[in-house]
């Protein structure tokens, strides 16, 4: 079992019931969810002890969220509960053929929007942990919570605490502040050890492009430039998703360590697709579960994927599934993982 901190925003998902369009009927469906969470949840339901640090509204609202997080194992201590501010909302309509998702940010001025570096003390916070994970989703919500990410994954490297880093890059919410997401980001990926990003991420913080038509191709040229420029990244995790249509996608995945590692799981077919929210950051959960148990890159990546997929057949954010869970899915593929 690792000690792992995960720091970022939680937040509550309204979603219209079924494939309704938001609001069509006088109902929305709530779950907790934010991206970071959904990665301390996984990885608490994957054995591990996970502390959650973020800031939420000091209300019933808050209150609840923080409530979902110790119901699924994780440690809340380092969770900030502040009185008159509000909890971020996203809504979100999930799409149907002819139809993309949609989803509406409404998390301006919450709670951990408007927390500041000074609120962390980062070296107590990451005393006895293994690893720290972020994502740029937080980074996107001002400038403040950017400096907070940026401190935190310093203290993290000074500590000898693995980075794990989730790009995550969410335009809207940049444009919002007009914060330089390309040098940020580039900041953070510098103090990455383990990074979740595709090629659209590395272009953005290299200003590089990558032409391959072929997505494992271009991926690989991403992290080949990746690993050249940032000294301390060790692997690079990324699914390479086909949409077949709405409910049914089929999901790659390839791992691929500067050493020279290369271990791709073979595409996955996802039919019937419950909900998908939330299945980067299961893979994310499985990845890092895979490297902490000191599973092979081969073994990490099956089992990387195959969390990620069972999180589409699981309704909310959250991705609460044991191991046995997905082993259980490796096994019907046939993949081999030692432990
Ligand atoms: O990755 C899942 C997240 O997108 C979801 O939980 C909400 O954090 C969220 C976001 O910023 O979209």
């Amino acid at each position: 079992m690792s000690r792992v901190v995960c720091f970022g925003e939680l937040l509550l998902r309204l979603g219209a019931p079924g494939r309704e369009l938001l609001l069509q009927t006088p109902q929305l469906q709530v779950h907790v969810g934010g991206a970071e969470a959904n990665v301390a949840v996984s990885l608490a339901c994957l054995g591990h002890d996970v502390q959650m640090v973020s800031t939420v509204a000091g209300n019933a609202l808050g209150r609840h969220a923080v409530a979902e997080l110790r119901r699924h194992g994780v440690g809340v201590a380092g969770v900030r509960e502040v009185e008159g501010d509000r909890m971020g909302l996203y809504f979100l309509a999930t799409g149907a053929v002819q139809r993309a998702s949609e989803v509406v940010y409404d998390r301006a001025g919450s709670a951990f929007a408007n927390s500041s570096a000074k609120d962390h003390a980062w070296p107590t916070l990451l005393s006895g942990a293994h690893l720290l994970h972020v994502s740029g989703v937080s980074p996107a919500l001002g400038a403040n919570v950017a400096e907070t990410v940026r401190g935190a994954v310093r203290a993290a490297r000074a500590a000898g605490v693995q980075v794990s880093f989730d790009g995550n890059y969410r335009p809207s919410l940049w444009r919002r502040w007009g914060g330089d997401a390309a040098a940020i980001l580039r900041e953070i990926f510098a103090e990455a050890d383990i990074a979740f990003a595709d090629h659209r991420d590395i272009e953005l913080v290299l200003g590089l492009h990558f032409p391959q038509d072929d997505a494992v191709a271009r991926t690989e040229a991403a992290a080949a430039a990746a690993f050249a420029t940032f000294p301390h990244l060790q692997w690079l995790a990324c699914t390479q998703r086909n949409v077949v249509s709405a409910d049914h996608h089929i999901l790659g995945a390839l791992l691929l360590g500067r050493d020279g590692t290369r271990a791709q799981a073979p595409p996955r077919l996802l039919p019937g697709i419950v909900d998908r929210i939330g299945g980067g950051d299961a893979f994310a959960a499985g990845i890092l579960h895979g490297l902490l148990s000191g599973l092979d890159a081969e073994g990490t990546v099956h089992f990387g994927l195959a969390a990620g997929a069972l999180k589409h057949a699981i309704p909310g954010d959250f991705s609460p599934v044991a191991e046995a869970q997905v082993l259980a899915l490796l096994g019907n593929a046939g993949a081999d993982v030692r432990r």
